[in-house]
């Protein structure tokens, strides 16, 4: 039997979009991934990140990372919670506060059939208000899904910053009530894509916030990137599972290029996509 988590902690899971867990990280693991991946966030920007604070895919070249991300008590609770097998795909090491503006991750990932999206944060030091503990907004996830399209915007990064503030501006007139979460070093906080969420700055810029989120998605879906995916045609993803024994390292950020079968499955999905809502917008 894995790692279980009670009836009650399940529920409030599902009430919340959100829960905190000590899974029993070994607490020198943590300490062995800050001591590795501080010396790579230098190279976060010669590597295309938009800054050196955000590491995506350490795992890559850290086995500590990929040790985390892969473990099998997460794997155990992530089965339970959303009855599907998760699947690895993405880490994110920072080491102080992000100043991310309230955000949702089905905005940059999403599922079909829908809802087979789940972080996992893991804090690798102690964190408080101090060292900016992320901030949430309960229940947000039950909220039906807030395109690009349904807030007035063009599928592109480029509109990215006004999503964030078309966001923030529906946080206000809703009257949403944030909420903190202060975690010991080696707790995980769990929570659905849906879920509103930011990462505000600390109260103490002289800290750091050591953390490491990875991104799970569940078997059996197909994947796609809302951001960019306007009324008739989807971008779909093809993800890296993040293996769940040690590979070859390789550097970070440099993405395998899909297969050439992936390439065409992309392109005809893509274009099946299309055709569809096409078809269906003729019918009326
Ligand atoms: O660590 C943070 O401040 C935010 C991380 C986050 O929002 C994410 O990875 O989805």
């Amino acid at each position: 039997m894995g790692f279980a988590i009670s009836n009650e902690d399940v529920a409030r899971f599902h009430k919340s979009g959100i829960i905190q867990i000590d899974f029993g990280f070994d607490l020198s693991l943590l300490d062995e991934i800050i001591d590795a991946v501080e010396p790579l966030y230098p190279l976060a920007v010669e590597r295309g990140a938009p800054h050196a604070g955000r590491l995506q895919d350490a795992w890559c070249e850290i086995e500590g990372c990929r040790r985390l991300a892969t473990d099998q008590r997460v794997l155990d609770v992530l089965q339970v919670l959303f009855d599907r097998r998760p699947l690895p795909y993405q880490t994110l090491n920072f080491p102080y506060p992000t100043s991310q503006p309230v955000n949702t991750d089905t905005i940059h990932f999403a599922t079909d059939p829908a809802g087979y999206h789940a972080a996992v944060w893991v804090a690798l030091e102690d964190i408080t208000e101090d060292n900016g503990a992320l901030v949430y907004y309960p229940g947000t996830h039950e909220r039906p899904e807030l395109s690009m399209l349904d807030l007035g915007l063009r599928p592109t990064y480029d509109d990215y910053p006004a999503y964030e503030a078309k966001l923030a501006e529906f946080i206000e007139s809703e009257g949403l009530k944030p909420e903190r979460c202060c975690l010991k070093k080696g707790e995980a906080l769990i929570w659905d894509a849906k879920l509103f969420h930011g990462g505000p700055a600390g109260t103490d810029p002289s800290r750091s916030r050591h953390s490491q989120v990875t991104h799970y998605t569940f078997e059996g879906c197909k994947y796609y990137t809302p951001l960019t995916s306007g009324p008739v045609y989807r971008s779909y993803r093809f993800p890296q599972w993040i293996p769940s024994e040690p590979t070859e390292p390789r550097p970070f950020g440099t993405e395998k290029p899909l297969s050439i079968p992936q390439r065409i499955v992309r392109k005809l999905t893509m274009y099946r996509y299309r055709a569809g809502d096409l078809l269906r917008s003729l019918r009326g």
